[in-house]
């Protein structure tokens, strides 16, 4: 009979998500905090910020890249289902199967070959097998992560890609017939892959740093401080990021590269060399906006989404904070358990089911490990504050006590 089997065999063996049923097994690790966000689709909301920030991304290219009538260039997919294969994610991008991105503590996974996308370039392969050579990719990202005011465990990302043949690249060579973008025989160094020939890589280079640094400057002015910054990833090489000074600090809002031509091969585009970037849609709206909190883009108070209204998206709005309430904190010590593996991670998640956006940040303040027993045991500090309303010290209180029965239970933690 059924009480025979054991305890994980009762849960469901299937979940339902955006109208398709998917099997769940021990690599599930979606909670319902996260599905509750699944198709709210932000990014295409009338009058949301990061609708907006969208549109002028869109426009951007629109404007720099026409064809010979004068249209653009580029397509946008913005529609396209989150839930993606780890082929996707990971393997049609060349994401080793060791990679950390892969881990369970870091993706949400809805089975074992099936996860909410951790980026929007999973779609990048899929799309150059269609034959597409210049389109944009929009959508909301899952990323499980630490927990402060411009981490979210969802959030929403901009892909661009670009393909070009021999031709296209240099168009404005007085006498090509000496280039080439291939080479063969030669050496992966810092500045290009095996496959290409210098000169093409710097004209890409060139042709995408100029694209990148005009959406910045379109955005926030000419004036705007950014810098260049070398940076891997495994889909691209050379790669850089782009980061931009932002109240005196400096702020990463992209990544970027030349695409492993390996992609290229494998989606059937071998006459062509690429570019392609992300970015996060948050990163600039808070910037432009002075949005100070990420949790904010999922206010549905009128308080935030009325400042907000307006017939022009190029309009410069500067965010007032409603009122900021006070914060309460409470600090929370467990020993860690020493025959199962413990993932930080695991804990953030379980505090963000129970506090839900009443959770600012959480800190992990102290480790210390004991002589004797070599137990380790952590000490997180945590801030709630409601973007809405004052909260009071009990009921913080009844949440922080529900957080230490779920954690000792759920992630056999001793609290201290
Ligand atoms: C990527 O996700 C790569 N897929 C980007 C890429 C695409 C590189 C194509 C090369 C070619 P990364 O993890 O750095 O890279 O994220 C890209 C951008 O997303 C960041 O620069 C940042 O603007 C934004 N971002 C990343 N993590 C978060 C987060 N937790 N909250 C808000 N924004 C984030
Ligand atoms: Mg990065």
């Amino acid at each position: 009979s059924l009480s025979n089997i054991p305890e994980i065999n009762k849960s469901p063996r299937t979940i339902k998500l955006l109208n398709y049923k998917y099997s769940t097994d021990n690599w599930t690790n979606i909670t319902p905090k996260i599905i509750s966000h699944l198709g709210q689709n932000l990014h295409i909301a009338k009058n949301h910020p990061l609708s907006y920030v969208r549109q002028r991304i869109i426009n951007h290219f629109y404007k720099s890249y026409l064809n010979r009538l004068g249209n653009p260039l580029f397509s946008v997919y913005d529609n396209i289902n989150p839930i993606v294969t780890t082929v996707q994610n990971f393997d049609s991008l060349l994401i080793p199967i060791d990679h950390v991105s892969r881990a369970k503590s870091d993706c949400y996974y809805i089975n074992q070959e099936t996860l909410l996308r951790a980026h929007t370039t999973a779609h990048q392969a899929e799309l150059i097998a269609l034959g597409l050579d210049n389109f944009l990719i929009i959508g909301d990202v899952y990323r499980r992560d630490e927990i402060d005011c411009t981490h979210y465990p969802v959030f929403h990302q901009v892909d661009g890609v670009r393909l070009c043949t021999m031709e296209q690249i240099f168009k404005n060579v007085r006498d090509p017939s000496k280039l080439n973008i291939f080479e063969y025989g030669s050496n992966e160094s810092i500045d290009k892959q095996r496959y290409h020939t210098l000169e093409a890589v710097k004209i890409m280079e060139y042709d995408l740093k100029k694209t990148l640094v005009g959406l910045v400057q379109t955005l926030f002015g000419k004036d705007i401080k950014y810098r260049w910054v070398n940076q891997i990833f495994p889909f691209t090489h050379p790669s850089w990021e782009l980061e931009i000074c932002f109240n005196d600090k400096w702020l990463e809002i992209l990544g970027c590269g030349i695409i492993r031509q390996e992609i290229l091969h494998k989606t059937g585009a071998v006459d062509r060399i690429g570019w392609a970037f992300g970015l996060g849609l948050e990163r600039l709206a808070m910037c432009l906006y002075s949005i100070p909190d990420i949790r904010l883009f999922w206010s549905t108070d009128s308080g935030f989404l009325n400042q907000f209204v307006t017939d022009n998206i190029n309009s410069s709005i500067t965010y007032k904070p409603i009122s900021l309430h006070p914060q309460c904190t409470n600090d929370i010590s467990f020993w860690l358990p020493q025959d199962i593996e413990y993932s930080s991670n695991d804990f953030y998640d379980i505090v963000r089911e129970i506090g839900g956006d009443k959770v600012e940040q959480i800190l992990l303040i102290d480790t210390y490990v004991n002589p004797k027993t070599k137990r380790t045991s952590h000490c997180y500090k945590i801030v709630y504050r409601h973007m809405e309303r004052v909260l009071s010290q009990e009921e913080v209180n009844k949440i922080h006590k529900q957080i230490e029965i779920t954690i000792s239970k759920q992630l056999n933690v001793v609290i201290r």
